[in-house]
């Protein structure tokens, strides 16, 4: 059994609502080392990336990508941290934050892969670029950024690009996708689970299609779990709702199912934004799901 290394990214620079930064401390209070920890792993708390706090960053008028050199700063550092704890032997569990911190995450996981598969569970396809964005806000383009595609300051971290392949991409419960976004996946060929798919097969089905999809082609996975692809009514507490999500159940499957498998070698999970929430009941459910993803059992 891995031993586990949990890595905070308090980032709040990949959007503009105020909050999210404190995702990994609601997380950490909501009891993730004990909770994994009770599982069997023994869990390393290597503490938190350091970012720039947002009153202090300007922006550069040369592009319309917000924070984009402070989000390209942290994106590195957090590359070499999850670089080093998967050198190490480690699981890297990476709590943000919100999502553009899965350019660092996967620029740090991937290095370690020739085929790295993720499942980008989400209520977006974050597959935005500068041209298509219809914000700014770089927590729509990481999975855009990690296939190479859009500003170079964000595809070239660490210092290689692509990190991933369209054939390697899994989404899981997308139901807000703009108009950029719908044609990349055409264009590219990505798989995408929308609501209709997870409601018309039910999330048994999907989860049994998504692993044999990538189970033979890639020698690792890795889970980008944004909490707004759940159902806010299950987890309120994130910058950008959207009604018709997946259930606390469905993911409670979908990560016992990811458990069963074996195949998820790395994970990450985001948007967590306490001001948002309800009693901490988004950062709570967000480590039910990761005691699920690490193999908890009631029986
Ligand atoms: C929209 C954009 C987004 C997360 C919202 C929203 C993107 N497509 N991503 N919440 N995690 O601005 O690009
Ligand atoms: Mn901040
Ligand atoms: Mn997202
Ligand atoms: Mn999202």
């Amino acid at each position: 059994m891995k031993n586990v290394s949990i890595i905070g990214v308090p980032m709040d620079l990949g959007q503009t609502r105020r909050g999210v930064d404190m995702g990994p401390s609601a997380i950490r209070y909501a009891g993730v080392v004990e909770r994994i920890e009770n599982i069997g792993y023994v869990v390393k708390d290597e503490g938190n990336i350091e970012i720039a706090p947002a009153e202090r960053v300007h922006n550069d008028l040369k592009t319309n990508l917000k924070n984009l050199k402070a989000v390209a700063d942290a994106s590195e550092r957090l590359a070499s941290k999850v670089d080093h704890v998967i050198t190490n032997g480690n699981f890297p569990l990476v709590l943000g934050g919100d999502h553009s911190i899965a350019i660092g995450t996967l620029a740090g996981v991937s290095k370690h892969y020739e085929n790295l598969g993720v499942i980008w569970y989400d209520a977006h396809g974050d597959l935005n670029t500068a041209d298509t964005s219809p914000s700014g806000n770089i927590h729509g383009m990481p999975l855009a950024a990690s296939l190479g595609i859009g500003h170079p300051t964000l595809t070239n971290i660490f210092g290689y690009m692509p990190k991933i392949k369209p054939e390697n991409i899994v989404i899981i419960g997308a139901r807000s996708l703009d108009e950029g976004e719908r044609e990349l996946i055409k264009e590219i060929g990505i798989k995408v689970y929308t609501m209709h798919e997870v409601d018309r097969l039910g999330m048994a089905h999907v989860m049994e299609e998504t692993i044999s999809y990538l189970k033979d082609k890639t020698d690792g996975v890795h889970l980008s779990l944004d909490l707004d692809g759940l159902d806010p009514h299950d987890a309120p507490g994130v910058g950008t709702p959207v009604i018709g999500g997946i259930s606390y159940r469905e993911s409670h499957l979908a990560m016992e199912m990811l458990a069963e498998s074996n195949v998820v070698t790395s994970a990450e999970f985001v948007e967590v934004n306490p001001i948002l929430d309800e009693r901490n009941k988004t950062a709570t459910v967000a480590v039910a799901l990761m005691g699920s993803l690490f193999g908890e059992k009631l029986l």
